[in-house]
């Protein structure tokens, strides 16, 4: 049983007991989820090597909860989580992702009505039957159908940092068959769009008989749609699809470049090959005047091994495949003058963390430690603030404490000769009327102030830009954290009007974000505007765990995908000229 099982299994059992009222065990099961979810190692590994014990000493794991993991390793089933099912028969599946189904309303649209399915759930609806239920209504009925509408939008789609660990490893196993000679990764994954479709995976082989084989038969495979020699097609337990195709090596490039996509990108390639008098395809680029053979309707193999030489032969400019999106870049490549983007090694700091002060899992040193490691110069400490109760966010007081243990980390990275250094910071929260909720002397402290929305998601268009604008305003807010309020495959943004936003954070000079979490916001469109107005931007991992800072990488990924230069995001500066940059 894999770790995505396990999860699975106890984030389930968690909502039965809250259905069941059962909230602070509910709560233990979650957290434990959280922190499988987060583990390096394999639940079933720890288990092997140090049995119960071992598993007591995976945070927030007690003696019952571990004999429910043991269970479920040894025997692939646990009877607690049975009998829950037995008892309320809900496909909790279904309604993963709706908004306003809680728990108790699942329990209650089960117990009054039957629900037990999505289709279930739409009939009801239909038939008005939910909205004269007793304590329902129209309002209720009307939020159901929202999350409904938003769950159909999403369609299955998987949220990129969520495939990328999956895909990588599939990947670097077929990389080890001796009959492999390359593995390469296609479609929206290499893209990087924020949320993908299915995974495309390329090979090169002469021997794709035995890969394929092997494809098919990987221990996390659910289903298998397609297995042939050059194309095979599986499901994962997890529900993400994946491609396999093997192709030569003189359609290499041709091959990826096609199957990278996007697909209107690679139409007005092939539009722009015609008009050379060639043809393209996943096979090469062929000029159809110089066949070896006179004319003939294969035509003569003239670009296809890279997708270097593929560009150059279509003359224009090699195009990075985060751009292929067909928004200027083919116009940009023509006339050398696509924009040099943001490398993926080029952050030198990461100015939104949160600590075990606030809701996040390690201390200030532990996340100062791991973000060295990671090959950053500076990290900016901002945990949330006092009207955030439930994270037992900063007040004036304690986050005056906080700067101590900052000022502390600090001398010990001096003393041990390190250049490293911790920023005082905020995730100070914008209230109603676009005013903070610290004090501003205490801002004024800050080094690096950010301001975010978390309530109040529903004002009007009008009153959410204006709240936000005078949170710009304040002389000591640098950045605007998660901008839009969008979280992949689970929040619409707020109704805010974006391109107000950006005028404005010119006009104050605030920074905007892009949030490298599963928010993912700002978005790539957005992040061009930013870039085009002269607005800076900073990539932020919002981590509240150590593992977390893996996550830049997407936040790089999206600004590229917006056109963002190294100039345009400060943090990929040097801590001197960043600082000196902010308010
Ligand atoms: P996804 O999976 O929905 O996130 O998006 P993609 O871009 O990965 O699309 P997918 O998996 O359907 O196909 C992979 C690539 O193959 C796609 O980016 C371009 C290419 N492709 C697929 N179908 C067509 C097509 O009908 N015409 C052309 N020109 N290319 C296609
Ligand atoms: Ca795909
Ligand atoms: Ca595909
Ligand atoms: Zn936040």
């Amino acid at each position: 049983m894999d770790n995505q099982e396990i999860v699975k299994i106890l984030k389930e059992i968690g909502i039965y007991l809250e259905m069941d009222n059962e909230f602070f065990k509910a709560r233990a099961y979650e957290k434990v989820a959280e922190a499988l979810e987060n583990l390096e190692e394999k639940t079933s590994e720890i288990y092997k090597k140090g049995g119960l014990k071992a598993l007591g000493a995976i945070s927030g794991v007690g003696i019952s909860i571990a004999e429910k993991i043991e269970e479920l390793i040894k025997t692939g089933h646990l009877k607690y989580y049975e009998d829950f099912k037995k008892k309320i028969p809900i496909r909790l599946k279904d309604f993963e992702g709706i908004n306003g189904l809680g728990s108790k309303t699942l329990k209650k649209l089960y117990e009054e009505l039957g629900i037990i399915g999505l289709r279930d759930l739409e009939k009801a609806l239909a038939s008005g039957r939910i909205r004269n239920l007793k304590g329902f209504g129209i309002k209720s009925e009307e939020n159901i159908l929202k999350g409904l509408e938003f769950l159909k939008k999403i369609g299955g789609r998987f949220v990129l940092g969520l495939a990328i660990p999956q895909v990588r490893e599939i990947e670097s196993r077929l990389e080890k068959l001796k009959e492999v000679e390359r593995v390469a990764v296609a479609g929206s994954i290499r893209r990087r769009k924020d949320t993908i479709g299915d995974a495309d995976i390329l090979v090169i082989s002469k021997k794709p008989k035995s890969i394929m084989d092997y494809f098919i038969s990987m221990p996390e495979v659910a289903q298998v749609f397609a297995h042939g020699e050059t194309k095979s097609a599986i499901k994962l337990k997890n529900g993400l699809d994946v491609d396999l195709r093997v192709v030569s090596a003189e359609s290499y490039g041709a091959a990826l470049n096609y199957f990278t996509g996007s697909k209107d990108h690679n139409i007005e390639l092939r539009r722009i090959a015609l008009n050379k008098g060639y043809k393209l395809s996943e096979y090469g680029l062929f000029d159809m005047k110089k066949s070896p053979y006179g004319r003939s309707p294969v035509g003569r193999q003239i670009a296809g091994r890279t997708e270097e030489e593929l560009y150059k032969a279509l003359g224009m400019d090699y195009i990075e495949p985060e751009l292929r999106e067909m928004r200027g870049e083919i116009e940009a490549a023509q006339k050398n003058k696509l924009p040099k983007l943001i490398g993926y090694g080029d952050l030198r700091g990461d100015l939104q963390i949160q600590t075990n002060w606030t809701d996040g899992a390690n201390s200030i040193q532990e996340m100062a430690e791991v973000a060295m490691k990671m090959g950053l110069e500076y990290i900016a400490i901002t945990d949330h603030t006092k009207r955030l109760a439930m994270t037992h966010g900063l007040d004036e007081i304690r986050i005056q404490k906080q700067w101590k243990e900052i000022d502390e980390v600090n001398h010990k990275l001096k003393v041990k000769g390190l250049k490293f250094k911790v920023l005082k910071g905020t995730e100070c929260d914008i209230l109603k009327d676009g005013s903070m909720d610290l004090p501003g002397e205490i801002l004024a402290k800050c080094e690096v102030v950010g301001a975010s929305v978390h309530s109040l998601f529903n004002l009007s268009r009008k009153d959410q830009t204006e709240r936000i604008k005078r949170a710009m305003s304040n002389p000591h807010v640098d950045i605007i954290f998660h901008p839009t309020g969008r979280i992949l495959n689970k929040r619409e943004p707020y109704d805010v009007d974006v391109e107000e936003l950006i005028k404005h954070a010119k006009k104050t000079n605030t920074i905007l974000e892009i949030n490298a979490s599963d928010r993912s916001d700002l978005k790539d469109e957005y992040i061009r505007k930013c870039a085009e107005a002269g607005v800076k931007m900073a990539i932020d991992s919002d981590a509240h765990h150590t593992s977390h800072f893996e996550w830049l990488e997407y936040g790089i990924a999206q600004a590229r995908r917006g056109w963002a230069e190294k100039e345009d995001i400060i943090n990929a500066w040097p801590l001197e000229k960043m600082l000196k940059f902010l308010k």
